[in-house]
């Protein structure tokens, strides 16, 4: 399955590779979205066709549910699993403390409610995605359209009050319309530059009208396995 790969994709790859060893027969598993998350779906896939594998995914956006299909996986929704026994799923940062920002691929609000959901929380990326300081990232947060643009200034107004080096935020485009979530909602990027108190910010996002969930994952990864271009993976 994995040919020539370029090193940042092979660096994705034996992520991916690495975490279907925490997958048992019989487990409820949550499916992440995002390339890194992509392999791991095709890599339990395999593991489903050639070694009788059984378990139920619940996916974390429609293209994670296609993609489980495509590859023989048994989808169920969340409702029907109740429970998640593991969920894996990539990020866009995470720091020393396994405290992640996701939302690059537009699917954080079932990413959060899935993996919160679960047992365990295994998180796949390539080296690139440690940092010391998370918020180098643009930090996604999901809005309801309904009144979007103020919803954005409240947002700026009050990152002033906050830990942060940068405040503005931008509404994620779709070529030249709004991109729009698996829920209908639209995603502001906030260019923070560095998150100093990310419980704090956190916790005041999701009480600001209009705003449904945050990118900002605390306290929820219970492992992160890293995979390096030639190949090597470490785990945090
Ligand atoms: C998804 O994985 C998103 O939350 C996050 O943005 C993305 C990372 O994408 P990739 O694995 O393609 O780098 O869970």
């Amino acid at each position: 399955m994995s040919g020539e790969l370029s090193p940042i994709d092979k660096a994705k790859f034996v992520a991916a590779k690495r975490s279907v060893d925490y997958v048992e027969d019989g487990m409820r598993v949550g499916l992440g979205t995002g390339s890194t998350a992509a392999w791991m779906v095709r890599c339990l896939g395999e593991l489903v066709r050639d070694d009788g594998l059984k378990i139920k995914g619940v996916p974390t956006s429609t293209r994670t549910a296609e993609l489980a299909r495509e590859v023989g996986i048994e989808v169920i929704s969340l409702d029907e699993a109740k429970w998640l026994d593991l969920t894996i799923d990539g990020a866009d940062e995470f720091d020393a403390n396994l405290n992640l920002i996701k939302g690059g691929g537009g699917a954080l609000l079932q990413e959060k409610i899935v993996a919160t959901a679960s047992d365990q929380m295994v998180v796949i990326a390539d080296v690139g995605k440690e940092v010391e300081t998370l918020g180098a990232f643009p930090l996604p947060i999901e809005v309801i359209p309904f009144g979007w643009e103020t919803t954005k200034s409240l947002v700026e107004e009050m990152l002033i009050s906050m830990d942060v080096l940068g405040r503005d935020a931008t509404l994620r485009m779709n070529g030249d319309r709004p991109f729009v979530t698996d829920e209908g909602n639209y995603i502001l990027d906030l260019h923070l530059g560095r998150i100093g108190k990310a419980n704090q910010l956190a916790m005041v996002l999701n009480q600001m009208p209009g705003v449904v969930e945050n990118g900002l994952f605390i306290d929820i990864c219970d492992v992160v396995i890293v995979g390096y271009g030639d190949g090597r993976v470490e785990t945090r």
